[in-house]
């Protein structure tokens, strides 16, 4: 893999992408490249560039020192484009073929060179689109179940372990996540951004005092809990997939966090699915809930019993122990994630797409309740059985 470095940071254009993709030879002498940037998130720009001749393409992500959502305002480091590409990186070694190559990086001009992709659709377009993506839950929770454990005291030397929680401490993008997932959707803040008619369940989610204890609880479980490599942000739009691949991208909020981060948040933007669609359609999403946890568990819990580092993995009773503790954290930061998305500062189109009113506002109420149960009742949520229940109590 090419690293480049010596030059200074500036962002790059659709002209100055292709000078750069021909400075690193990633195509033939004979390429006649095309680039066009592509990036829809929140903080990034993202070039693709394609050989109109061989039509093979790459992808040039050029973190910017300011979030794009925002505007330059909000400064924000770009170290984030290291530690993304590692992420990619030491994610790939143990989720084979479940995230894109890297072919190239420069941290100076904080960019990532990787996989062409675009034969494949972001996950949340293609769920509000209605695509079911047979491969997703099982990928995912196989995705899951490898990058966390391997990442983990279960599977690394302790002087290793620590070793990667100082290289991924990622202090500025946490910082976001601390803000906007486990803080101000629960105060009357100014980031946060709620429809007009939201006006009074908004106001009992800032006057809940056991919600606002419980969540207090889960965010300093993120702020304290070095359990593993987290991915940071696995949310619908940080997945690329088809019928028969799925590939999650994205990795810039890594940091070694609670195992139960990035399952939830996986979780929860599938139960915003689970909350737009109806009949066999919510049937299907249910079931991605329900495989996510069962593949994801299934296999963490065999691994666990070959744990290298972990001396009672015999233990009777660790296990489920283990994989109890895990499931509860993820409810809890799904709850946290259906609230933000609702009212806080970063949205999802899944919600916000709805044109009829009187429907959209009915189903940002029931993502708020969603997420307020799944909060205050995770203790007593003993299966993701459960869970649909509730959901399917909430949707009545
Ligand atoms: C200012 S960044 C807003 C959100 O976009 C990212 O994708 C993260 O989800 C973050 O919370
Ligand atoms: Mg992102």
């Amino acid at each position: 893999m090419a690293v480049v470095t010596t030059k200074q940071y500036e962002s790059l254009t659709e002209e100055t992408a292709i000078s750069l993709a021909k400075e690193l030879s990633l195509f033939s002498n004979e390429a006649q490249l095309v680039c066009k940037e592509i990036g829809d998130g929140n903080l990034n720009y993202v070039f693709h560039i394609t050989d109109q001749v061989s039509k093979q393409g790459i992808i040039i992500k050029q973190a910017l020192p300011y979030a794009k959502v925002i505007g330059e305002s909000w400064p924000l480091t770009l170290k984030r484009a290291k530690i993304e590409a590692t992420t990619l990186q030491k994610h790939g070694e143990y989720a084979v073929g479940l995230v894109p190559k890297v072919y190239a990086t420069d941290e100076d001009l904080a960019i990532t060179v990787m996989e062409d992709l675009s034969h494949l659709q972001i996950v949340r377009e293609g769920l509000i689109k209605g695509e079911s993506y047979p491969k997703l839950s099982t990928d995912i929770g196989e995705y899951l179940a490898l990058t966390l454990f391997n990442t983990s005291d279960f599977a690394l030397h302790p002087f290793e372990k620590k070793a990667l929680v100082v290289e991924f401490s990622n202090p500025e993008l946490c910082k976001i996540t601390e803000d906007l997932i486990f803080t101000d959707p629960f105060f009357n803040h100014e980031t946060n951004d709620f429809e007009p008619a939201l006006q009074a369940e908004v106001e009992a989610i800032w006057t809940n005092h056991l919600l606002k204890l419980e969540v207090a609880k889960l965010k300093r479980s993120f702020l304290t809990e070095a359990e593993a490599l987290l991915h940071g942000d696995l949310h619908t739009g940080s997945i690329f997939a088809s019928e028969q691949e799925t590939k999650v991208i994205d990795p810039e909020f890594a940091f070694y966090g609670p195992i139960g981060f990035d399952i939830g948040l996986f979780l929860a933007n599938l139960i915003v699915q689970s909350i737009t669609r109806e009949g066999e359609q919510r049937e299907f999403i249910n079931e991605h809930i329900q495989n996510t946890w069962l593949i994801f568990s299934a296999k963490f819990s065999d691994f666990l019993k070959q744990s290298e580092f972990d001396s009672f993995k015999n233990i009777e009773g660790y296990d489920a122990f283990v994989l109890e503790k895990i499931f509860h954290d993820s409810l809890g930061f799904a709850g946290c994630e259906l609230i933000r998305r609702t009212i806080g500062l970063a949205h999802v189109k899944d919600l916000d797409s709805i044109e009829n009113q009187e429907q959209r506002i009915l189903l940002k109420k029931q993502t708020l309740k969603a997420g307020e149960l799944l909060i205050v009742r995770r203790y007593q949520i003993d299966s993701i059985d459960a869970v649909i229940e509730l959901l399917g109590e909430i949707q009545q």
